[in-house]
């Protein structure tokens, strides 16, 4: 059953007036799950004057109250979050397991954030003036613009929307086009839980949507997630304009095995980080390095976990790993193989679509590892953002490291190791703002700071205490009393 697409602005449900806007699913992509109009341009000009009138009385709400409704839009979540996990697995084409789980921790996102207004709310200073102190409080920026993607269609914008309404600012969120479903369902659980008309607008469109929204002359603040390229040019116009900006963009994660490293600990882990929601995580693993005394053992274990992978519709049980995207990204990712080829690269395992049998429908692309022998490739530089793990054998430990820090981003790292010592050089020696030791290189929990290091983000990092640093701004407020003498 398809699903209509719709947008809210000011609290109402409203259908657009743009070109025709369907999500498929990727496994079937016959099969529609939701269509309708999509948001037009001029569609941004209404969501922002509805969220720039809501948001004086939502600054003025108490944060209890505003954590209130987080809240119950999260017990909304997790009360459906076994049919919204379904309809995420059909529209994304990761598992079903994962798509629950997503739907799952977008709640548990909500609940830390809904919890905030019992946490510290600023610093107090000591002044060196007699009876003066000094106070930190926040004030929050006011209308912010949210910029989502696909691969975490409920997670990722609730760990942007959450900390946003909490802190007090009103919201104009565009998802990624080829998710609807799932932004509906999370505006729905907001709209359920009582939150005020214009508080949170959706619209979902294209990238001209997009742009409206970065380009309008009452933003307060942007916050994306995506592309590096698409990030960058956010970024710079927020900058030129004075809008402070948030880009979480393109990771080239490295995982480093090392011949201490217990072997099924860090294959299992290797396969998770590498193959789960088919690659495309910006915290997935697309770097392999291994030393001598592990490589050939480890590298044999991983191709035959990798061959037997079951790979198939998201929503069968069995499946371990689904389609990708759209047949754009199919064919940018089996592009970037070839590529890799030409420059070099042998292909140990996959790197094609299924041309016969269940699968030749769908967006699927063979789980895959390329061995490289030490010349250049992009696909070692350049994120593809599939199920492609490209493989590079170290001299030692040292080396190791040197090679895993050796790229122009620093989203996330695992190292795999029982030695102490070398799992407290790592964390010198590789520069990433998200490093695992003994656990695969994706994962972020809610309390805790999330974001990248070197050109893999800009601005203030997402999640946990962190995430206020973007959503709010400071004033710092010396405090005396009102007589002339203390
Ligand atoms: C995770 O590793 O579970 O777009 C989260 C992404 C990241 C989020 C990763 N911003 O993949």
């Amino acid at each position: 059953m398809t699903a209509p697409v719709r947008h809210l602005v000011d609290g109402r449900w409203i259908a657009g007036d743009g070109e025709p806007l369907r999500s498929v699913n990727p496994a079937h992509p016959r099969v529609v799950v939701a269509e309708g109009g999509a948001a037009l341009p001029a569609d941004v000009d209404t969501a922002m004057a509805a969220a720039a009138g809501a948001a004086p009385a939502w600054a003025a709400t108490p944060i209890h109250q505003r954590g209130a409704m987080l809240s119950a839009a999260a017990d909304v979540v997790e009360r459906n979050a076994e049919q919204w996990g379904l309809e995420l697995a059909t529209e994304e084409g990761k598992t079903r397991a994962e798509g629950v789980g997503e739907v799952r921790r977008a709640a548990q996102i909500l609940r830390y954030y809904a919890n905030e207004g019992d946490r510290s709310a600023g610093e107090l200073y000591a002044s060196p003036r007699a009876g003066e102190q000094i106070l930190v409080t926040r004030r929050p920026l006011g209308v912010v613009g949210i910029i989502t993607p696909f691969n975490f269609p409920i997670a990722i914008p609730a760990w942007k929307i959450a900390p946003a309404l909490v802190y007090g600012n009103t919201v104009v969120w565009k998802p990624a086009s080829t998710v609807p479903l799932l932004a509906i369902r999370l505006a729905q659980a907001f709209t359920e839980a009582g939150l005020p008309p214009g508080v949170l607008n959706l619209l979902i469109g294209d990238s001209d949507v997009g742009e409206a929204i970065v380009g309008h002359a009452g933003i307060d603040g942007i916050s994306f997630t995506g592309s590096t390229a698409v990030g960058r040019r956010i970024a710079a116009s927020a900058a030129a304009r004075g809008v402070p900006a948030q880009a979480e963009m393109g990771g080239k994660n490295a995982a480093v095995v090392l011949d201490d490293a217990d072997l099924d600990l860090a294959v299992e882990q290797v396969m998770l980080g590498a193959f789960r929601s088919t690659g495309q995580k910006c915290t997935a693993t697309s770097r392999l390095i291994v030393t001598p005394g592990i490589a050939d053992a480890f590298l044999d274990a991983l191709l035959t976990r990798a061959e037997t992978l079951q790979v198939g519709d998201p929503v069968d049980d069995t499946t371990q790993m689904g389609p990708v995207i759209s047949a754009a990204a199919q064919q940018s990712v089996t592009g970037g193989v070839d590529t890799a080829v030409t420059q070099g690269a042998t292909v140990l395992t996959g790197g094609r679509p299924y041309p016969d049998g269940p699968l030749a429908d769908g967006y699927f692309v063979a789980p895959t590892i390329l061995q490289l022998d030490g010349e250049p490739a992009d696909v070692w530089t350049d994120e593809l953002f599939g199920p492609v793990l490209a493989v590079r054998r170290a001299a030692d430990a040292e080396d190791a490291f040197a090679l895993a820090d050796d790229s122009e981003f620093g989203l996330s790292a695992a190292v795999f190791t029982q030695d102490l010592t070398r799992a407290l050089q790592a964390v010198d020696r590789i520069d990433v703002g998200v490093l695992h030791v003994n656990s695969e290189s994706a994962g972020a929990d809610p309390h805790v700071p999330f974001g990248g290091a070197k050109k893999s983000g800009l601005g203030p990092k997402e999640q946990g205490t962190a995430a206020r640093e973007f959503f709010t701004h400071t004033t710092t407020v010396y405090l005396r009393g009102g007589t002339a003498r203390p």
